[in-house]
């Protein structure tokens, strides 16, 4: 998602990075390029012209062209404007109110079951909160039962009432009797879908909002869907006054546009992303964070916070503690990559790290480089310095491997010594966006 945007973009902005002074003409075929980028994206237009009008009026401004480093400061510029266009702040849910009701709306197959899922999930296991799911669609039969095997293998409770009579907004009170009694701060309801947005499903909904009067309505919507999504996105904000949009499928090669312009046209804002299938998929929205993945300045945050849920908190602060002293030895290595698996597919992974988003991960050579450490003794592990000629045949025979490949282990080892060496001297305080 977003990645021939990226690479349009970082290319018209990397030709200014490497101008030393810019002239007028410099900005105007930048800003060319960025208008023809947001268009190829699919971005709705009138987004798009108001969009580089902004920026065009702003990276015209004399202090930019006369700085010392004008390049940067349009960059700097562009990556505000897009987090302007992306919603600004990050929005977060809101859980003043107990129960919270969270209804789910949208088009059918949008990914609003999957979201109940992997929202109860993330609030169970991250926010420390007793999340209830209902089952309030009862078009289709099989539906209730989808989000109950969900909600199973989730260890989340499901409400449901299969009596093939009883209507949502029933379902939904009994639900709220439920929550109360078995103390469940929060109540997500999943709601049924359409393939057209029709009267009957939104008088079904608005009434189902009136009933429940949730804290939030989050209209999820499928981030491959073309520009249409946007007057859906509308039609649904007028009748039910969204307080948050869910975007699913953000994994996918969309182009991303019409996420974009959805933002813009509804300021509804953005509250969650979808990653993949997947129940723990799921990511609170950044709009600084996307905007400098798109920019290619990578989303070490997200990166850092999808470790820390799915990592072993001790190791990584173990890990933490040897960057930062500098013992880090190829068992650390080994450890690492065994940690990096439980992140799930490394490409993932590695189109957040700031300007890999073009790496292509080679699992079958990280296959290589695990059997190779693994053929190693503890203490050829801890002091590589000590592999002679003939430690290394015997490492290459175990591994079935050539003594080159291990040289280029070792290389690549150092190389990563290096680099944490100058990560343990960075000092950040927890929680600050690098810029
Ligand atoms: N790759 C990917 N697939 C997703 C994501 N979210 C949902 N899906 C898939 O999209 C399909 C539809 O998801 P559902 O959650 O059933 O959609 P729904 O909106 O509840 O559909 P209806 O109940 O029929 O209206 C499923 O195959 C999901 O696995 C996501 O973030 N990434
Ligand atoms: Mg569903």
């Amino acid at each position: 998602m977003f990645e021939a945007l990226s690479e349009k973009i970082t290319g018209a902005l990397d030709k200014l990075k490497r101008k030393g002074a810019l002239t007028e003409a410099d900005i105007k075929a930048a800003m060319r390029e960025v208008r023809l980028a947001l268009l190829e994206a699919d971005v709705n237009y009138k987004v798009v012209k108001s969009f580089v009008e902004r920026l065009s009026e702003k990276a015209m401004g004399a202090e930019i062209l006369k700085s010392l480093t004008p390049g940067q400061q349009v960059v700097k510029l562009v990556r505000d404007e897009l987090v302007e266009v992306l919603g600004g702040q990050k929005a977060d849910l809101d859980f003043s109110k107990r129960p919270t009701v969270i209804m789910l709306v949208g088009l059918q197959g949008a990914g609003k079951t999957t979201l109940a899922g992997k929202l109860g999930l993330h609030l169970r296991k991250n926010k420390q909160k007793s999340p209830l799911l209902v089952a309030a669609d009862v078009q289709r039969p099989a539906a209730i039962e989808q989000l109950k095997q969900l909600g199973t293998s989730l260890d989340v409770p499901v409400f449901s009432v299969e009596d093939g009579q009883t209507a949502p907004p029933d379902i939904v009170r009994q639900a709220l009797d439920q929550a109360q009694r078995n103390a469940h701060d929060v109540v997500i309801v999943d709601t049924a879908g359409r393939l057209q947005i029709d009267e009957d499903l939104m008088d079904e909904l608005v009434e189902l909002k009136m009933w429940t009067e949730p804290s939030e309505v989050l209209f999820v919507a499928d981030a491959m869907t073309g520009q249409e999504a946007v007057n859906i996105a509308a039609s649904f904000h007028e009748k039910l006054s969204l307080t948050g949009i869910a975007l699913t499928k953000m994994d996918g090669d969309a182009r991303g546009g019409a996420a974009l312009s959805m933002i813009e046209v509804t300021s509804v804002p953005v509250k969650l992303i979808g990653v993949g299938e997947k129940p723990a998929d799921l990511e609170e929205f950044y709009p600084d964070r996307l905007a400098e993945r798109i920019l290619g300045m990578g989303d070490i945050l997200s990166l850092v916070e999808q470790a820390e849920a799915n990592m072993d908190v001790s190791a990584v602060e173990d890990l933490e503690k040897k960057i930062r002293t500098q013992k880090f030895t190829l068992q650390d290595f080994l450890d690492q990559m065994q940690q990096m698996r439980k992140l799930g597919p490394l490409q993932k992974l590695i189109e957040k790290l700031p300007g890999m988003g073009k790496i292509e991960v080679d699992e079958k050579e990280l296959a290589r480089v695990e059997a190779i450490i693994r053929s190693m003794t503890n203490q050829e592990r801890k002091m590589p310095k000590i592999l002679n000629a003939s430690r290394k045949k015997r490492i290459a025979r175990g591994s079935g491997t050539k003594v080159s490949d291990i040289n280029r282990v070792l290389q690549r080892f150092k190389d990563a010594q290096k680099m944490m060496k100058q990560m343990g001297k960075m000092k950040l305080p927890p929680g600050a966006i690098p810029r």
